[in-house]
């Protein structure tokens, strides 16, 4: 715990530590408390099964089957081979991109831990489930150029409804995964989060995300505003060793002349430049909509090889079900690396589909070979995991073109609809789709990816539920008084458009208010880490980590109350999926490792009735001996 305090602190971080470092800073001698984890544990397993999780109720079906998933095989005592990590060691980012560049064969980024639940299950998907497998895939699928499995959603997501620590969930799956490359989605000058912060906040984050597993830094600005992505791929270049993948946002249809009036072969091939000059050490399309069609990947990706030295990334989502055919198109125009989904998590408004891509290319040029058989058994393991996320599912059964006219990303539409819902608009949603379209046309189309895109369908939900029209907003803009987050849009907040604000609009949602054109980041104040870290260990107590600072300045209140929950139940990212989210009925068993090599096993005997002060009698056995906790019932 000593050597944790002293490696975690800032001071010894930034590698300012001097002599005195250890004396001067008598928070290194502060322990975390050991509690007891087995009894914490009951007492979240006795509110769960009382109240439920509250993130499922009301979508609960008592009875759904829900059986055990199979472990992928891997022969026991397999080694790890080596795979692209130990090549970008060996090779340095510089080295390693022109390594990937003049690659003959195709490269694939498996999103399953990210993107993948992030687009189908509303970023649910826990670690539990992860790293159940996550050790099998790295010895057996040790190709795979790399994994998504962090940033974007889930930071917030982990803290907030999963009650876990993301930072955890990277160091694990580090240790897990020790030869591929382990990638992040970033949102530039936004970090993982929704709005500008400190540029000196965003710097720690990339150098401590480095230092605790992310190889690959996927940066992105959500108005393709270079200004807002320039800064973090220097942060990338010059804080961690790793590669800043700087990523061109698609929209609209390079080849229709009806939506390639601003967004048009010109724009990308400008923008791609600008990235390469920024210092970026791979170019992605980040077709976050899947709206690249296959013929205009022919063109982009052709084009953007002629352009650029960078080897490409291309990511798409299938929410069209053509995307198979735009990745077929993009490796004959040279593509570098395309982005999927194991089988089971794949399609719809998630990636191409990896197992059946594989063999797309199979006995052509390009073709990397993959055990077939076992990515099957991978796809199977979370077919089955899968279900056990059914509250999260979004309810689109099959690819819809619709994507062409609304153009909602991937990652936002498995949120909409319980957006929708929530606001009781669920019988709109065909409207709300439409309105988000005409929303985007009103704001002067504009690139559409989070935050932006969340601006335009918290504007969609505003003008449904309100009864207005975009048509309403320019007659009577001037008494709606609109959302916090399009005034933030309108002022700047998130950064500059291409071609600028509408400016009639822009005076009619900002009223008297005036906007600004420079960096959102350069009106924030720098975080000062020296005087923050002992304020926040004061606040939060020895067992806060740097990471948990870094968590609690990117999301103040999801982390206090994490934190709140953390301290009552402890670590509850190790209980089984199934009872995390459905608890257990009386008769149950289940095993939970609570630390390596470590188990209790908990049996639910009975629940009693509700007593006086409104509490239930919980019957558990712990490890076969009988234990009752009072949990009160909050129905
Ligand atoms: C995110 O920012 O979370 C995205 O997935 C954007 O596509
Ligand atoms: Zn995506």
């Amino acid at each position: 715990q000593f050597l944790q305090n002293i490696i975690q602190h800032p001071v010894f971080v930034s590698g300012q530590a001097n002599v005195d470092f250890i004396k001067d800073h008598q928070e290194l001698f502060k322990f975390k408390v050991r509690l007891d984890r087995g009894t914490r544990l009951l007492e979240f397993l006795g509110d769960l099964i009382v109240n439920g999780n509250p993130d499922v109720k009301g979508h609960v079906d008592e009875k759904r089957e829900l059986p055990k998933p199979h472990l992928p095989y891997c022969e026991p005592g397999l080694a790890v081979p080596a795979g692209t990590k130990q090549k970008l060691t060996e090779l340095g980012p510089e080295g390693f991109a022109q390594w990937l560049r003049e690659d003959p064969l195709i490269h694939y980024t498996d999103t399953t831990f990210r993107d993948a639940h992030q687009s189908l299950l509303a970023t649910r998907m826990r670690s539990f489930d992860m790293l159940k497998v996550a050790d099998r895939y790295a010895r057996r699928h040790p190709q795979t150029f790399s994994m998504e499995v962090w940033g974007g959603a889930t930071f917030d997501v982990a803290l907030r409804f999963l009650h876990e620590d993301p930072w955890d969930r990277l160091a694990k799956l580090r240790e897990a995964v020790p030869n591929i490359l382990l990638q992040m989605l970033i949102r530039g000058a936004n970090g993982v989060g929704y709005k500008a912060y400190p540029d000196n906040l965003t710097e720690r984050f990339v150098q401590q995300a480095w230092e605790t597993g992310v190889d690959v830094f996927r940066i992105f600005d959500s108005l393709n505003w270079m200004k807002g992505m320039e800064a973090c791929i220097g942060f990338v270049r010059n804080k961690t060793q790793g590669l800043a993948e700087a990523a061109i946002c698609y929209t609209g249809d390079i080849l229709d002349p009806k939506r390639n009036q601003k967004y048009n072969l010109d724009y990308y091939l400008r923008l791609a430049k600008q990235i390469e000059d920024a210092g970026a050490h791979i170019l992605c399309i980040k077709d976050m909509a899947g709206l690249l069609k296959p013929y205009a990947a022919t063109e982009l990706v052709t084009a953007l090889r002629a352009t650029v030295k960078l080897p490409i990334h291309l990511h798409t989502h299938d929410t069209s079900s053509l995307q198979a055919a735009t990745y077929l198109k993009a490796v004959e125009a040279g593509v570098d690396v395309i982005d999927v989904a194991l089988g089971s998590l794949s399609g719809l408004t998630s990636q191409p589909n990896f197992n059946s891509v594989v063999e797309m290319l199979r006995g052509t040029p390009r073709h990397r070979e993959f055990d077939q058989l076992s990515l099957n058994e991978f796809s199977n393991y979370f077919e089955t995991v899968r279900d056990y996320y059914y509250p999260f599912e979004s309810g689109l059964k099959a690819g819809t073109s619709e994507v062409f006219q609304h153009e909602i990303p991937g990652g936002q539409y498995s949120n909409l609809r319980p957006q929708a819902a929530a606001l009781g608009l669920l019988d709109k949603f065909e409207l709300i789709k439409k309105t988000f379209a005409e929303v985007n046309q009103l704001f002067g189309d504009i690139v559409k990816v989070t935050p932006s895109s969340k601006v335009v369908g918290d504007m969609a939900l505003f003008l449904v539920s309100n009864n207005l029209t975009t048509e309403d907003v320019l007659t009577k803009g001037d008494s709606i008084d609109f959302p916090e987050s399009v005034r933030e849009l309108f002022r700047g907040d998130i950064g500059q458009p291409e071609g600028g604000w509408p400016k009639k609009l822009q005076k009619l949602i900002l009223k008297d208010e005036k906007p600004f054109k420079d960096r959102p980041n350069e009106h924030l104040q720098p975080i000062d880490f020296e005087r923050e870290w002992p304020k926040f260990q004061e606040k939060f107590g020895p067992g806060a980590r740097f990471t948990d600072l870094l968590s609690w300045l990117l999301y103040p209140k999801v982390f206090e109350q994490y934190w709140a929950h953390l301290q009552q139940y402890g670590d509850v990212s190790v209980v089984p999926t199934r009872v995390f989210f459905y608890g257990l009925r009386p008769g149950e068993e289940t095993i939970i490792d609570i630390a390596r090599g470590k188990s209790i096993i908990v049996r639910l005997q009975s629940i009693g009735q509700v007593n006086d002060d409104g509490c239930r009698t919980i019957f558990f056995t712990l490890n076969g001996q009988t234990r009752n906790l009072e949990i009160r019932d909050r129905s």
